[in-house]
């Protein structure tokens, strides 16, 4: 069935394709999605496996952003992939997914200004530069806005490198097939690479060589650990979630996608736009850039099944990321296939809470019935 869907519209992403090491059998990726659910200790929990075993049928799941440590946080409930018992939740999680036929990405995230005072033991967030970001962030107070952040010393940054290494290794020990860096929406290595947030003046700050630095430092120690065709990245040019800007995106991920694509890695994950929002937010050739990277593009941000399939098809994207749907059709890969209804995603469920607008969305078979 999924080799022919019913409307050829959709045909192109229900082949088959390499991306790095995993084979995936259709081009249709669950896209990373907090939903601040993870347990004591900021473990992953038996309803998470449940929640994105139900999801198997995508091409690929990346899971949600994972904070490396623990000053990686910047919201309640995230979870983690510091600590053995957050390695053996994502275990649990991962078996569940394979044995359900699928395969999954772990997103490696750290958040950098992001964050608060209250979730960091008191401490003040890291930044490229002691700028509060206009953002809000999620507390035990309920949304707050961010804390006023200190700059990172130079002499700290060989640590932080090690630490994305080492969640690497741990992402492979829980049995994840790829990682993804995030590098998008406003976090970490966002921060260095975009002039609205970082003012150093020192290796990681200034040119746009300067400002890639974490980047290609932190990716090349992630390749170092688990290997290129294992590695993806997010990245989002033009997005000014949670505060952050860019005077000129043009060469600066020109340089970026140039450094990624001399490293072989599996894939990158674009955002077109403003991350969840407007596709045309800002002008921006994506094109030109997916030109200057021979591996796979994958694309995100608002895509129907149909635009998905003609971004497939026209050779600009090779994998496309669905969010929202995914949320609340968990069988979302042959929705698309069938052309069935789509289920809408009630958005006070998102963030928090249980069960409820996380595992009790109905498979088709169950809606006919219902
Ligand atoms: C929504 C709420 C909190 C975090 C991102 C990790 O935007 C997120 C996120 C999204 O990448």
């Amino acid at each position: 069935m999924q080799s022919s869907p019913r409307n050829p519209a959709v045909e192109p992403l229900f082949q088959p394709l390499r991306v790095g090491d995993v084979a995936v059998p259709n081009r249709i990726v669950m896209a990373p999605l907090t939903r601040n659910r993870a347990g004591g200790g900021n473990a992953p929990t038996e309803l998470m496996a449940r929640y994105y075993s139900q999801r198997a049928g995508a091409g690929l799941i990346v899971a949600e952003a994972t904070q490396i440590r623990p000053d990686g946080q910047g919201y309640l409930y995230t979870p983690g992939i510091h600590s053995d018992e957050q390695v053996a939740g994502w275990r649990r999680v991962t078996d569940a997914v394979h044995e359900a036929g699928g395969r999954m990405a772990l997103q490696l995230w750290h958040v950098g200004r992001i964050s608060h005072t209250s979730l960091l033991n008191g401490e003040a967030p890291i930044a490229p530069s002691a700028i509060r970001a206009e953002a809000k962030t999620y507390t035990a107070n309920g949304f707050e806005p961010v804390s006023e952040p200190r700059a990172l010393e130079a002499s700290e940054i060989p640590g932080l490198v090690a630490d994305y290494a080492r969640a690497a290794e741990r992402a492979r020990d829980a049995g994840f097939d790829l990682v993804e860096i995030h590098a998008a929406n406003g976090y970490l290595i966002e921060q260095f690479l975009k002039d609205g947030a970082n003012q150093r003046t020192d290796d990681y700050g200034g040119s746009i060589e300067n400002r890639a630095r974490l980047l290609f430092e932190v990716t090349d120690a992630i390749i170092e650990a688990v290997g290129a065709g294992r590695v993806g990245i997010r990245i989002s040019p033009v997005t000014p979630a949670n505060g952050i800007s860019e005077s000129d995106p043009t060469p600066l991920y020109e340089h970026v996608v140039d450094g990624l694509a001399a490293r072989g890695l599996a894939y990158v994950h674009i955002i077109e736009g403003a991350t969840g929002g407007d596709r045309e937010f800002q002008p921006f050739d994506y094109a030109a850039l997916r030109r200057r990277f021979p591996g796979c593009w994958m694309a995100n941000n608002g895509y129907t099944p149909a635009m998905a399939g003609e971004a497939v098809a026209s050779g600009y994207a090779d994998l496309v990321a669905f969010g929202r749907s995914f949320i609340s059709n968990p069988d979302l890969v042959q929705r698309i296939a069938l052309d069935a209804p789509m289920q809408k995603a009630d958005s006070s469920t998102f963030y928090g809470g249980d069960e409820r607008g996380y595992t009790d969305y109905p498979f088709m078979e169950q809606a006919a019935t219902a």
